[in-house]
Protein backbone atom coordinates (compact mmCIF):
# COMPACT_ATOMS: atom_id res chain seq x y z
CA UNK A 1 0.00 0.00 0.00
CA UNK A 2 1.20 3.18 -0.75
CA UNK A 3 1.08 6.74 1.48
CA UNK A 4 1.68 10.12 0.97
CA UNK A 5 2.51 13.09 3.24
CA UNK A 6 -0.04 15.55 3.46
CA UNK A 7 0.28 18.94 4.50
CA UNK A 8 -2.50 20.39 6.16
CA UNK A 9 -2.19 24.50 6.52
CA UNK A 10 -3.80 26.53 8.94
CA UNK A 11 -4.97 29.75 6.75
CA UNK A 12 -4.09 33.02 8.29
CA UNK A 13 -7.09 34.72 9.99
CA UNK A 14 -8.43 37.97 9.40
CA UNK A 15 -6.90 39.14 13.33
CA UNK A 16 -3.23 38.65 12.34
CA UNK A 17 -1.54 41.26 14.39
CA UNK A 18 1.59 41.49 16.46
CA UNK A 19 0.13 41.15 20.20
CA UNK A 20 3.39 40.45 21.83
CA UNK A 21 1.69 37.36 23.60
CA UNK A 22 4.48 34.80 23.78
CA UNK A 23 6.88 34.81 26.67
CA UNK A 24 9.96 33.13 25.13
CA UNK A 25 8.87 33.50 21.40
CA UNK A 26 12.12 36.30 20.99
CA UNK A 27 9.86 37.18 17.36
CA UNK A 28 6.86 37.82 18.93
CA UNK A 29 8.08 40.20 21.83
CA UNK A 30 10.41 42.00 19.10
CA UNK A 31 7.83 42.79 16.95
CA UNK A 32 5.21 43.78 19.04
CA UNK A 33 2.81 46.87 18.31
CA UNK A 34 3.61 46.85 14.58
CA UNK A 35 0.95 47.35 12.21
CA UNK A 36 0.24 43.98 10.66
CA UNK A 37 -0.55 43.02 7.02
CA UNK A 38 -3.87 40.36 7.26
CA UNK A 39 -4.34 40.15 3.48
CA UNK A 40 -0.74 39.92 2.91
CA UNK A 41 0.04 37.47 5.08
CA UNK A 42 -3.13 35.08 4.10
CA UNK A 43 -1.53 35.58 0.76
CA UNK A 44 1.62 34.69 1.56
CA UNK A 45 0.50 31.80 3.07
CA UNK A 46 -2.02 30.25 0.34
CA UNK A 47 0.96 30.89 -2.53
CA UNK A 48 2.93 28.55 -0.43
CA UNK A 49 0.39 25.86 -0.19
CA UNK A 50 -0.53 26.24 -4.36
CA UNK A 51 3.73 26.00 -4.82
CA UNK A 52 3.40 22.57 -2.96
CA UNK A 53 0.04 21.51 -4.51
CA UNK A 54 1.57 22.41 -7.80
CA UNK A 55 4.47 20.33 -7.38
CA UNK A 56 2.43 17.55 -6.85
CA UNK A 57 2.15 17.16 -3.42
CA UNK A 58 -0.63 16.48 -0.99
CA UNK A 59 -1.58 20.22 0.18
CA UNK A 60 -5.06 20.51 2.79
CA UNK A 61 -6.17 23.81 4.36
CA UNK A 62 -7.58 24.40 7.71
CA UNK A 63 -10.16 27.41 8.60
CA UNK A 64 -8.91 30.13 10.71
CA UNK A 65 -10.59 30.53 13.93
CA UNK A 66 -13.40 32.42 14.77
CA UNK A 67 -12.00 35.79 16.49
CA UNK A 68 -12.15 37.80 18.37
CA UNK A 69 -13.36 34.65 20.96
CA UNK A 70 -16.20 36.26 22.90
CA UNK A 71 -16.78 33.46 24.44
CA UNK A 72 -13.42 34.20 26.03
CA UNK A 73 -14.60 37.50 26.85
CA UNK A 74 -17.74 36.52 28.40
CA UNK A 75 -16.47 34.00 30.25
CA UNK A 76 -13.97 36.66 32.17
CA UNK A 77 -17.58 38.65 33.30
CA UNK A 78 -18.24 40.94 30.18
CA UNK A 79 -21.74 40.91 29.27
CA UNK A 80 -23.90 43.02 27.36
CA UNK A 81 -24.53 42.87 23.25
CA UNK A 82 -21.31 41.65 21.54
CA UNK A 83 -20.84 45.02 20.52
CA UNK A 84 -20.42 47.00 24.05
CA UNK A 85 -18.42 43.62 24.99
CA UNK A 86 -15.69 44.62 22.77
CA UNK A 87 -16.34 48.35 23.86
CA UNK A 88 -16.08 47.71 27.76
CA UNK A 89 -13.34 44.95 27.10
CA UNK A 90 -11.17 47.25 25.02
CA UNK A 91 -11.44 49.79 27.67
CA UNK A 92 -10.61 47.89 30.67
CA UNK A 93 -8.92 44.77 29.70
CA UNK A 94 -7.38 45.38 26.18
CA UNK A 95 -4.43 42.59 26.91
CA UNK A 96 -7.82 40.12 26.95
CA UNK A 97 -9.14 41.63 24.27
CA UNK A 98 -5.94 40.74 22.48
CA UNK A 99 -5.63 37.14 23.94
CA UNK A 100 -8.86 36.78 21.97
CA UNK A 101 -8.30 38.22 19.12
CA UNK A 102 -4.74 36.57 18.18
CA UNK A 103 -5.01 34.53 14.72
CA UNK A 104 -2.57 32.16 16.51
CA UNK A 105 -4.76 28.92 14.77
CA UNK A 106 -2.66 29.50 11.77
CA UNK A 107 -0.06 27.62 13.07
CA UNK A 108 -1.11 24.53 12.16
CA UNK A 109 1.73 22.44 13.61
CA UNK A 110 0.72 23.61 17.03
CA UNK A 111 -2.80 22.26 16.15
CA UNK A 112 -2.80 18.52 16.95
CA UNK A 113 0.05 15.48 16.93
CA UNK A 114 -1.24 12.83 14.32
CA UNK A 115 0.16 9.08 14.18
CA UNK A 116 -0.18 7.33 10.93
CA UNK A 117 -2.35 4.47 10.69
CA UNK A 118 0.99 2.36 10.11
CA UNK A 119 2.20 2.84 13.73
CA UNK A 120 -0.49 2.49 15.50
CA UNK A 121 -2.34 -0.41 17.42
CA UNK A 122 -5.84 -0.25 15.68
CA UNK A 123 -4.91 0.11 12.24
CA UNK A 124 -6.22 3.94 12.32
CA UNK A 125 -4.60 7.20 11.76
CA UNK A 126 -5.17 8.96 15.53
CA UNK A 127 -5.06 12.67 15.78
CA UNK A 128 -5.06 14.49 19.30
CA UNK A 129 -5.85 18.57 18.96
CA UNK A 130 -3.39 20.17 21.25
CA UNK A 131 -4.80 22.19 24.59
CA UNK A 132 -2.15 24.89 23.77
CA UNK A 133 -2.08 25.62 27.62
CA UNK A 134 0.47 27.57 28.21
CA UNK A 135 -0.80 30.65 26.63
CA UNK A 136 -4.05 32.23 26.89
CA UNK A 137 -4.57 33.18 23.88
CA UNK A 138 -3.84 29.67 22.43
CA UNK A 139 -5.45 27.91 25.46
CA UNK A 140 -8.85 28.82 23.34
CA UNK A 141 -7.97 26.78 19.84
CA UNK A 142 -8.25 23.55 20.69
CA UNK A 143 -11.93 23.19 20.86
CA UNK A 144 -12.38 24.32 17.51
CA UNK A 145 -9.46 22.79 16.48
CA UNK A 146 -11.16 19.17 17.14
CA UNK A 147 -13.81 19.81 14.89
CA UNK A 148 -12.07 21.28 11.76
CA UNK A 149 -10.35 17.92 12.47
CA UNK A 150 -13.35 16.11 12.50
CA UNK A 151 -14.69 17.70 9.43
CA UNK A 152 -11.13 16.99 8.09
CA UNK A 153 -10.75 13.63 8.72
CA UNK A 154 -14.89 12.14 9.84
CA UNK A 155 -14.58 8.43 8.79
CA UNK A 156 -14.62 6.37 11.55
CA UNK A 157 -13.07 3.21 10.21
CA UNK A 158 -10.40 5.38 9.02
CA UNK A 159 -9.18 8.15 11.31
CA UNK A 160 -9.25 8.50 15.32
CA UNK A 161 -10.20 12.46 16.20
CA UNK A 162 -9.03 12.63 20.26
CA UNK A 163 -10.26 15.68 22.01
CA UNK A 164 -7.19 17.87 23.76
CA UNK A 165 -5.45 16.30 26.30
CA UNK A 166 -7.10 17.41 29.84
CA UNK A 167 -6.11 21.61 30.17
CA UNK A 168 -3.85 21.60 32.90
CA UNK A 169 -0.09 22.46 32.85
CA UNK A 170 0.86 18.82 33.93
CA UNK A 171 -0.50 17.67 29.79
CA UNK A 172 1.00 21.14 28.24
CA UNK A 173 0.75 19.88 24.77
CA UNK A 174 1.78 22.10 21.92
CA UNK A 175 0.90 19.80 19.01
CA UNK A 176 3.18 18.16 16.01
CA UNK A 177 5.81 21.09 16.79
CA UNK A 178 6.74 18.77 19.47
CA UNK A 179 6.76 15.60 17.27
CA UNK A 180 8.81 14.30 14.99
CA UNK A 181 8.15 10.87 13.00
CA UNK A 182 10.81 8.97 11.03
CA UNK A 183 10.41 5.96 8.85
CA UNK A 184 12.01 4.25 5.46
CA UNK A 185 8.93 5.14 3.69
CA UNK A 186 5.44 6.75 4.43
CA UNK A 187 3.35 3.62 4.51
CA UNK A 188 5.66 1.41 6.80
CA UNK A 189 5.72 1.62 10.24
CA UNK A 190 7.92 4.19 11.92
CA UNK A 191 9.15 5.72 15.00
CA UNK A 192 7.59 8.66 16.41
CA UNK A 193 9.83 11.04 18.56
CA UNK A 194 8.02 13.06 21.53
CA UNK A 195 10.02 15.90 22.42
CA UNK A 196 9.15 17.26 25.93
CA UNK A 197 10.53 20.87 27.34
CA UNK A 198 9.94 19.88 31.18
CA UNK A 199 8.20 16.99 33.70
CA UNK A 200 4.59 18.05 34.81
CA UNK A 201 4.86 20.31 38.08
CA UNK A 202 5.31 24.18 38.78
CA UNK A 203 9.47 23.42 38.74
CA UNK A 204 10.30 24.85 35.84
CA UNK A 205 13.26 27.82 36.94
CA UNK A 206 14.03 29.21 33.50
CA UNK A 207 13.87 32.40 31.53
CA UNK A 208 10.93 31.56 29.32
CA UNK A 209 8.33 29.15 29.57
CA UNK A 210 8.45 25.67 28.28
CA UNK A 211 5.61 24.55 26.56
CA UNK A 212 5.11 20.76 26.41
CA UNK A 213 5.52 18.14 29.06
CA UNK A 214 6.37 14.45 28.96
CA UNK A 215 3.46 13.34 30.82
CA UNK A 216 1.26 14.90 27.98
CA UNK A 217 3.74 13.01 25.38
CA UNK A 218 3.26 10.04 27.24
CA UNK A 219 -0.56 10.38 27.37
CA UNK A 220 -0.31 10.98 23.44
CA UNK A 221 1.67 8.08 22.52
CA UNK A 222 -0.59 5.76 24.84
CA UNK A 223 -3.57 7.23 23.31
CA UNK A 224 -2.88 6.79 19.71
CA UNK A 225 -1.76 2.96 20.49
CA UNK A 226 1.85 3.57 19.79
CA UNK A 227 4.11 0.90 19.95
CA UNK A 228 6.42 0.98 23.22
CA UNK A 229 9.59 0.08 21.17
CA UNK A 230 8.79 2.33 18.34
CA UNK A 231 8.62 5.67 20.62
CA UNK A 232 11.27 7.63 21.78
CA UNK A 233 10.41 10.72 24.49
CA UNK A 234 13.57 13.17 24.55
CA UNK A 235 14.20 16.48 26.79
CA UNK A 236 14.78 19.52 25.06
CA UNK A 237 17.58 21.49 26.42
CA UNK A 238 17.32 24.41 28.25
CA UNK A 239 20.08 26.32 26.57
CA UNK A 240 17.27 25.80 23.53
CA UNK A 241 14.70 27.05 25.20
CA UNK A 242 16.27 30.19 26.86
CA UNK A 243 17.81 31.27 23.87
CA UNK A 244 14.11 31.37 22.04
CA UNK A 245 12.98 27.54 21.10
CA UNK A 246 9.72 27.70 22.43
CA UNK A 247 9.08 24.65 20.28
CA UNK A 248 11.24 21.41 19.82
CA UNK A 249 10.36 22.39 15.59
CA UNK A 250 12.33 25.76 16.27
CA UNK A 251 15.77 24.00 16.58
CA UNK A 252 14.84 20.47 14.85
CA UNK A 253 13.29 18.99 11.59
CA UNK A 254 12.79 15.54 10.63
CA UNK A 255 11.37 13.07 7.46
CA UNK A 256 11.62 9.57 6.54
CA UNK A 257 14.91 8.63 7.90
CA UNK A 258 16.77 11.99 8.14
CA UNK A 259 16.78 13.81 11.66
CA UNK A 260 18.00 17.34 10.88
CA UNK A 261 18.94 19.26 14.17
CA UNK A 262 20.83 21.75 15.89
CA UNK A 263 23.31 20.54 18.49
CA UNK A 264 21.58 22.41 21.26
CA UNK A 265 18.82 21.17 20.17
CA UNK A 266 18.06 18.21 22.87
CA UNK A 267 19.16 17.94 26.62
CA UNK A 268 21.20 14.69 26.51
CA UNK A 269 21.78 14.62 22.34
CA UNK A 270 23.84 11.23 22.46
CA UNK A 271 21.35 9.82 24.73
CA UNK A 272 18.41 10.43 21.96
CA UNK A 273 20.21 9.64 19.03
CA UNK A 274 20.77 6.23 20.64
CA UNK A 275 17.25 5.63 21.36
CA UNK A 276 16.12 6.27 18.16
CA UNK A 277 18.44 4.02 16.48
CA UNK A 278 17.42 1.29 18.85
CA UNK A 279 13.58 1.94 18.42
CA UNK A 280 14.29 2.11 14.47
CA UNK A 281 16.11 -1.27 14.24
CA UNK A 282 15.12 -3.55 11.78
CA UNK A 283 12.64 -0.62 10.42
CA UNK A 284 15.32 1.72 8.90
CA UNK A 285 19.16 3.55 9.70
CA UNK A 286 17.98 6.89 10.90
CA UNK A 287 20.42 9.62 8.78
CA UNK A 288 21.38 12.22 11.71
CA UNK A 289 22.22 15.64 10.23
CA UNK A 290 23.57 17.56 13.46
CA UNK A 291 24.50 21.17 13.32
CA UNK A 292 27.07 22.80 14.92
CA UNK A 293 27.04 26.05 16.84
CA UNK A 294 30.30 26.73 14.46
CA UNK A 295 28.32 26.54 11.45
CA UNK A 296 25.42 27.54 12.35
CA UNK A 297 25.06 29.66 15.84
CA UNK A 298 22.08 29.07 18.15
CA UNK A 299 21.24 32.31 17.87
CA UNK A 300 21.09 32.51 14.07
CA UNK A 301 19.11 29.40 13.81
CA UNK A 302 16.61 31.17 16.02
CA UNK A 303 16.40 34.32 14.22
CA UNK A 304 16.42 32.53 10.56
CA UNK A 305 14.18 29.70 11.82
CA UNK A 306 16.69 27.30 9.39
CA UNK A 307 15.03 24.39 11.49
CA UNK A 308 11.64 25.69 11.23
CA UNK A 309 11.95 24.59 7.57
CA UNK A 310 9.71 21.90 5.65
CA UNK A 311 11.58 18.98 4.80
CA UNK A 312 10.25 16.85 2.04
CA UNK A 313 10.16 14.38 -0.35
CA UNK A 314 9.83 15.73 -3.48
CA UNK A 315 8.28 14.53 -6.73
CA UNK A 316 10.99 13.25 -9.13
CA UNK A 317 13.68 14.32 -6.87
CA UNK A 318 16.07 11.42 -4.69
CA UNK A 319 17.09 13.51 -2.05
CA UNK A 320 14.65 15.70 0.46
CA UNK A 321 14.14 19.71 -0.16
CA UNK A 322 14.45 22.04 2.51
CA UNK A 323 11.68 24.36 2.28
CA UNK A 324 13.18 27.54 4.56
CA UNK A 325 11.99 30.77 5.19
CA UNK A 326 13.73 33.35 2.82
CA UNK A 327 15.76 35.13 6.54
CA UNK A 328 17.70 32.31 5.80
CA UNK A 329 18.86 33.49 2.65
CA UNK A 330 19.52 36.99 4.44
CA UNK A 331 21.93 35.74 7.08
CA UNK A 332 25.56 35.18 5.95
CA UNK A 333 26.50 32.31 8.23
CA UNK A 334 23.02 30.49 7.35
CA UNK A 335 23.24 30.89 3.73
CA UNK A 336 26.78 29.53 3.45
CA UNK A 337 25.81 26.31 5.71
CA UNK A 338 22.94 25.77 3.64
CA UNK A 339 25.32 26.24 0.44
CA UNK A 340 27.55 23.36 2.13
CA UNK A 341 24.43 21.16 3.25
CA UNK A 342 23.13 20.52 -0.40
CA UNK A 343 26.99 20.36 -1.53
CA UNK A 344 27.58 16.98 0.19
CA UNK A 345 26.17 14.09 -0.52
CA UNK A 346 23.74 13.48 2.86
CA UNK A 347 19.58 13.40 2.95
CA UNK A 348 19.30 17.10 1.87
CA UNK A 349 19.44 17.62 -1.85
CA UNK A 350 18.24 21.01 -2.49
CA UNK A 351 17.16 23.94 -0.64
CA UNK A 352 14.59 26.54 -1.55
CA UNK A 353 13.37 29.38 0.20
CA UNK A 354 9.90 30.67 0.62
CA UNK A 355 8.11 34.16 1.84
CA UNK A 356 6.44 33.84 4.98
CA UNK A 357 7.62 37.22 6.53
CA UNK A 358 4.33 38.30 7.73
CA UNK A 359 4.17 34.91 9.93
CA UNK A 360 7.82 35.32 10.63
CA UNK A 361 7.17 38.32 12.63
CA UNK A 362 5.13 36.76 14.79
CA UNK A 363 7.38 33.31 15.16
CA UNK A 364 5.92 31.05 12.91
CA UNK A 365 8.18 29.80 9.62
CA UNK A 366 7.06 27.13 7.43
CA UNK A 367 6.90 24.28 9.26
CA UNK A 368 4.72 26.15 12.19
CA UNK A 369 2.33 26.80 9.11
CA UNK A 370 1.89 23.12 8.47
CA UNK A 371 0.29 20.00 10.10
CA UNK A 372 1.31 16.58 8.71
CA UNK A 373 -0.56 14.17 8.06
CA UNK A 374 0.48 10.78 6.37
CA UNK A 375 -2.80 9.28 4.45
CA UNK A 376 -2.54 6.01 2.78
CA UNK A 377 -4.79 6.06 -0.57
CA UNK A 378 -7.74 4.85 0.76
CA UNK A 379 -7.30 7.61 3.61
CA UNK A 380 -6.87 10.32 1.36
CA UNK A 381 -9.70 9.15 -0.69
CA UNK A 382 -11.67 9.02 3.25
CA UNK A 383 -10.94 12.46 4.21
CA UNK A 384 -12.63 15.75 3.29
CA UNK A 385 -12.00 16.37 -0.64
CA UNK A 386 -13.57 20.09 0.21
CA UNK A 387 -10.30 20.88 2.61
CA UNK A 388 -7.76 19.62 -0.36
CA UNK A 389 -6.18 21.84 -2.29
CA UNK A 390 -6.95 22.33 -6.20
CA UNK A 391 -6.70 25.26 -8.33
CA UNK A 392 -10.47 25.88 -8.38
CA UNK A 393 -9.92 26.01 -4.19
CA UNK A 394 -7.35 28.24 -4.89
CA UNK A 395 -8.93 30.75 -6.86
CA UNK A 396 -11.49 30.58 -4.94
CA UNK A 397 -9.43 30.95 -1.54
CA UNK A 398 -7.69 34.29 -3.40
CA UNK A 399 -10.93 36.03 -3.95
CA UNK A 400 -12.21 34.95 -0.65
CA UNK A 401 -9.24 36.58 0.99
CA UNK A 402 -9.10 39.71 -1.48
CA UNK A 403 -12.73 40.47 -0.44
CA UNK A 404 -12.54 40.17 3.09
CA UNK A 405 -9.28 40.89 4.77
CA UNK A 406 -8.25 44.00 5.55
CA UNK A 407 -4.87 45.58 4.43
CA UNK A 408 -3.57 46.54 7.56
CA UNK A 409 -4.26 46.13 11.15
CA UNK A 410 -2.81 48.06 14.22
CA UNK A 411 -3.40 47.08 17.90
CA UNK A 412 -5.55 49.56 18.43
CA UNK A 413 -7.84 48.61 15.84
CA UNK A 414 -8.51 45.28 17.33
CA UNK A 415 -11.12 47.51 19.73
CA UNK A 416 -13.64 48.19 16.62
CA UNK A 417 -16.57 46.26 16.95
CA UNK A 418 -16.83 46.25 12.77
CA UNK A 419 -13.58 43.33 13.18
CA UNK A 420 -15.80 40.82 14.57
CA UNK A 421 -18.65 41.28 12.41
CA UNK A 422 -16.45 40.98 8.92
CA UNK A 423 -14.78 38.44 11.01
CA UNK A 424 -17.82 36.15 11.14
CA UNK A 425 -19.69 36.77 7.57
CA UNK A 426 -15.91 36.01 6.14
CA UNK A 427 -15.85 32.68 8.06
CA UNK A 428 -19.96 32.18 7.47
CA UNK A 429 -18.55 32.57 3.44
CA UNK A 430 -15.69 30.21 3.56
CA UNK A 431 -17.54 27.53 5.51
CA UNK A 432 -19.46 27.16 2.46
CA UNK A 433 -16.25 27.03 0.71
CA UNK A 434 -14.64 24.38 2.51
CA UNK A 435 -17.71 22.39 2.97
CA UNK A 436 -18.05 22.80 6.50
CA UNK A 437 -21.69 22.55 6.62
CA UNK A 438 -23.28 25.65 8.84
CA UNK A 439 -22.85 24.80 12.26
CA UNK A 440 -19.43 25.20 12.32
CA UNK A 441 -18.31 28.01 14.52
CA UNK A 442 -19.71 28.70 18.01
CA UNK A 443 -21.16 32.07 16.32
CA UNK A 444 -23.04 29.80 14.15
CA UNK A 445 -23.75 27.64 16.39
CA UNK A 446 -24.93 29.79 18.95
CA UNK A 447 -27.41 31.94 16.62
O1 LIG B 1 2.75 30.00 19.87
N1 LIG B 1 3.16 32.94 18.03
C1 LIG B 1 3.10 31.51 18.06
C2 LIG B 1 4.07 30.94 17.06
C3 LIG B 1 3.91 29.45 16.91
C4 LIG B 1 4.98 28.83 16.12
N2 LIG B 1 4.77 27.46 15.96
C5 LIG B 1 5.73 26.51 15.92
N3 LIG B 1 6.94 26.71 16.31
N4 LIG B 1 5.38 25.34 15.51
C6 LIG B 1 3.38 30.98 19.47
O2 LIG B 1 4.25 31.55 20.14
C7 LIG B 1 2.44 35.18 18.64
C8 LIG B 1 1.13 35.93 18.69
C9 LIG B 1 1.31 37.37 19.00
O3 LIG B 1 2.27 37.73 19.71
O4 LIG B 1 0.47 38.19 18.54
C10 LIG B 1 2.26 33.69 18.65
O5 LIG B 1 1.29 33.20 19.23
Amino acid sequence: MKAVEANYDGLVGLTHNYGGLSAGNLASAKNTGLISRPREAALQGLDKMKHLHDCGLVQGVLPPHERPFLPLIRAAGFTGTDKQIIEAVAKTSPSLLGAASASAAMWAANAATISPSADTADGKLHASAANLVTMLHRSIEGEQTARTLRAAFAAQNHFRVHPPLPAQEAFADEGAANHVRLCAAHAEPGVELFVHGRRAGFDQNIKFPARQTLEANEALARRHGLRADRTVFAAQSLTAIEAGAFHNDVVCVGAKSCLFFHEDAFADTEATLRAIRTAAQDLFEPQFVQVSAQDVPLADAITTYLFNSMLVEWPGEARLVLIAPMECQENQNVARFCQKLVAGNGPIGRVEFVDVRQSMRNGGGPACLRLRVVLTEEERRAANQNMLMSDDLYAKLTRWIEKHYRETLAPADLADPQLLLEGRQALDELTGILGLGSAFYPFQINN
